[in-house]
C-alpha cells in the first residue's frame, strides 16, 4: 500500500451531491467526511529514533492532510480514544463557526461531530484548542487543511510540477509542564513534519530523507507554522521564492521574495523554480538561527534522477 493510499484511507470521503444542471463548468460542491481519532502515543521525534509521548490526530505529527475544494462542506468527526488521559478538541482555521460550540473539547471516550463550509481558498492550520493550548499544540496536535481554489489553476496560480507539505512545530524536553511550555522554557528544537532535521542529511547523519525535484520544475510548498510562540522566517537558501501566496490564497501574491514571515498558527504557499540547465540544491530554512540550527532545515535536491513519486499524486508529506 503506497503512502498516498494510506493517507487517503484515513478518511472516508464520500461525494454526495452537488449541483448541477447549470451550463457553467466545474461548479460542484461536495460533502467530504473527515474522521480523526486522537491518540496519545510514544513516537520518534528525531531521525535517531528518540521517542516522546506526543498527543496526535490519527497517531502522527502532523495529523493527516485534509484537502478539499473551495465551497465544499467538511463533515468532521472527532473521536477522543477512551484510552487517552486528556480532553481534546479540533479548531479548523478554515471554518467560520462558534468557538464555544464546534470547537469545544470532549472527554476520553467521547465523539463530536460538526460541519463547516470551506469558504476561502488557501492553506489553513488545524489544531487542538483544549486547555492548556500551549501543551496540546506543542505535543503535536496540529496539521493542515488545504482548500483548493474554486477556479482551479490559472496564469497567476500555475499548476506545480510537485508539491510538498511542511509543518514546523516545537519540541520541548520530555515532561515539560504546560506552564513552562507557554513561556518557552526547556524548548529543545524545531520539528519538521514531526522530526528535527527530518529531511536534512547534511546536518544530521541519521537523516535518510530529502525532498526532490527535477531541474526547472516548479515546486510548491505549503508551509505551516504550528509553533506556539515563534514566527518562521522562511527562506530558500540558494534560491528565491518565485511566488509567495500569503495564507495560500491565489489572490495574495508576492513575487521574487527572499524571506517571508509566517506568524504562529499561519500558513503560506510558496513556489520555487530551480535552474533548468543544471542540477542544484536548496536548503529551505527558518532563517532564525535558534530554530534553523535546532532542526528547521529541509534539503531539496534538484536533479534528473529525482524520485518520480515524491511530491506527486497527493504524496505531499514524505515519511
Ligand atoms: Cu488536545
Amino acid at each position: 500500500m503506497t503512502r498516498v493510499h494510506q493517507l487517503v484511507s484515513l478518511f472516508s470521503i464520500s461525494v454526495f451531491a452537488a449541483l448541477t444542471t447549470l451550463s457553467t463548468p466545474i461548479v460542484q460542491a461536495e460533502v467530504v467526511n473527515v474522521d480523526m481519532v486522537v491518540q496519545e502515543v510514544d513516537i520518534p521525534v528525531d531521525n535517531e529514533g528518540t521517542t516522546q509521548k506526543m498527543w496526535t490526530y490519527n497517531g502522527t505529527v502532523p495529523g493527516p492532510v485534509v484537502r478539499v475544494k473551495q465551497g465544499d462542506i467538511v463533515n468532521f468527526t472527532l473521536i477522543n480514544d477512551k484510552s487517552n488521559k486528556n480532553s481534546h478538541s479540533m479548531d479548523f482555521h478554515a471554518a467560520i463557526v462558534d468557538v464555544l460550540d464546534e470547537f469545544s473539547e470532549i472527554k476520553p471516550g467521547d465523539t463530536k461531530k460538526f460541519q463547516f463550509e470551506a469558504k476561502y481558498p488557501g492553506a489553513f492550520v488545524y489544531h487542538c484548542g483544549a486547555s492548556s493550548m500551549a501543551e496540546h499544540i506543542s505535543r503535536g496536535m496540529y496539521g493542515v487543511i488545504l482548500v483548493d481554489p474554486r477556479e482551479g489553476y490559472s496564469e497567476t496560480y500555475p499548476r506545480p510540477d510537485r508539491e510538498y507539505v511542511i509543518v514546523q512545530g516545537d519540541l520541548f524536553k520530555a515532561g515539560t509542564s504546560a506552564e513552562d511550555r507557554k513561556w518557552g522554557k526547556d524548548w529543545q528544537g524545531a520539528l519538521i513534519n514531526g522530526k528535527m532535521f527530518h529531511y536534512d542529511p547534511v546536518h544530521d547523519e541519521n537523516a535518510t530523507l530529502a525532498l526532490e525535484s527535477k531541474p526547472g520544475e516548479r515546486v510548491r510548498f505549503y508551509y505551516v507554522n504550528a509553533q506556539i510562540n515563534d514566527p518562521v522566517a522562511l527562506h530558500p537558501i540558494a534560491g528565491i521564492w518565485d511566488r509567495v501566496y500569503d495564507n495560500g490564497n491565489p489572490k495574495n501574491i508576492s513575487y521574487g521574495m527572499q524571506t517571508f514571515n509566517i506568524p504562529p498558527a499561519h500558513a503560506i504557499t510558496v513556489d520555487l523554480v530551480s535552474p533548468g540547465d543544471r542540477p542544484s540544491n536548496n536548503a529551505i530554512v527558518d532563517h532564525a538561527m535558534k530554530r534553523a540550527l535546532n532542526g528547521a532545515i529541509t534539503v531539496l535536491l534538484n536533479n534528473e534522477d529525482a524520485d518520480p513519486d515524491k511530491g506527486r499524486d497527493g504524496n505531499l508529506v514524505i515519511r
